[in-house]
């Protein structure tokens, strides 16, 4: 076929392809969540209902696209993990990371009726996206544990300043005074002794995140087997869980 005359206008487009043999990571993370969450009252400092959608909408992406083998989330963001040998879309990074963007938050609002069946979406919730890609295994248990670390110190704070205010009456500003240059093992003390709270009984969704995992799973009459997307609230910064997962980081093709 004649090519028209405006062909040539394609060749402005650039070349992004993610270097080959590298781990790619896409971390979404949601615009002005602080606006979003106070409009939507969501519970103080961690709402189930919200991080259960995030979970349902990041499971839509791993349905999707059979390359993403691992993914972490927590408050609101998530990261997707494709394994270093993936072919999806030629690795053009803009692809990846726009469709994977758009199947997360397009779920978001898809699924937005199962988790809070009492509260309007009063406006469109959205997400920026970034890619980073990692070359060793090392870098990208790095990657995750310093998304899971964060999660731990951000909910340790934040579970002792809510329920100072909550259960000792103080305001905001105090609460502030009372942790500031404090460590971790002293948020812990100040929850038990001011709060009754044993940091370690809070809900592992909240401690630990979610890590979303592809398991092999038996169906009974037929004794097929099916892999099913599981959520698990594990720790993810030892080694433990890449032992047992160590598909994960060995898988060829
Ligand atoms: P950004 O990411 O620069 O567009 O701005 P934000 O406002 O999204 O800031 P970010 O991502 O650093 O912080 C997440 C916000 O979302 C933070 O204000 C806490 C809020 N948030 C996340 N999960 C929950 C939740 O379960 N409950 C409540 N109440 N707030 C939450
Ligand atoms: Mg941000
Ligand atoms: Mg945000
Ligand atoms: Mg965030
Ligand atoms: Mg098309």
């Amino acid at each position: 076929m004649a090519k028209s005359k405006y062909e040539y206008v394609r060749t402005f487009e650039f070349e992004d392809r993610c270097l080959q043999n590298c781990w790619i990571v896409v971390r979404l993370d949601g615009r002005s969540f602080h606006r979003f969450t106070s409009s939507h009252k969501f519970e103080k400092p961690n709402d189930k209902r919200a991080l259960e959608l995030m979970n349902r909408s990041a499971a839509a992406v791993m349905e999707e696209f059979r390359d993403v083998s691992l993914a972490y989330g927590q408050s609101d963001e998530y990261s997707f993990i494709l394994r270093k040998n993936t072919d999806l879309y030629n690795r053009r990074q803009s692809k990846i990371m726009s469709a994977i963007n758009s199947i997360f938050s397009a779920s978001y609002v898809y699924y937005w009726n199962t988790y809070f069946e009492d509260k309007k979406l009063l406006y469109p919730p959205s997400f920026d996206a970034r890619i980073v890609l990692y070359p060793t295994d090392q870098n990208l248990r790095d990657y995750l544990s310093w998304r899971q670390a964060d999660t731990h110190i951000n909910n340790l704070y934040n579970t002792a300043f809510w329920r100072l205010i909550s259960m000792k009456g103080l305001s905001n500003n105090e609460a502030e005074k009372v942790l500031s240059g404090t460590v971790s093992s002293e948020k812990n003390e100040i929850l038990f002794k001011e709060c009754g709270t044993n940091y370690n009984n809070e809900l592992p969704i909240y401690r630990k995140g979610t890590v979303l995992v592809r398991k092999l799973v038996n169906l009974p009459p037929s004794k097929s087997k099916k892999h099913v997307i599981c959520p698990l609230h594990v720790d993810i910064i030892g080694d433990s869980f890449w032992e047992e997962y160590n598909e994960i980081l060995n898988l060829k093709d």
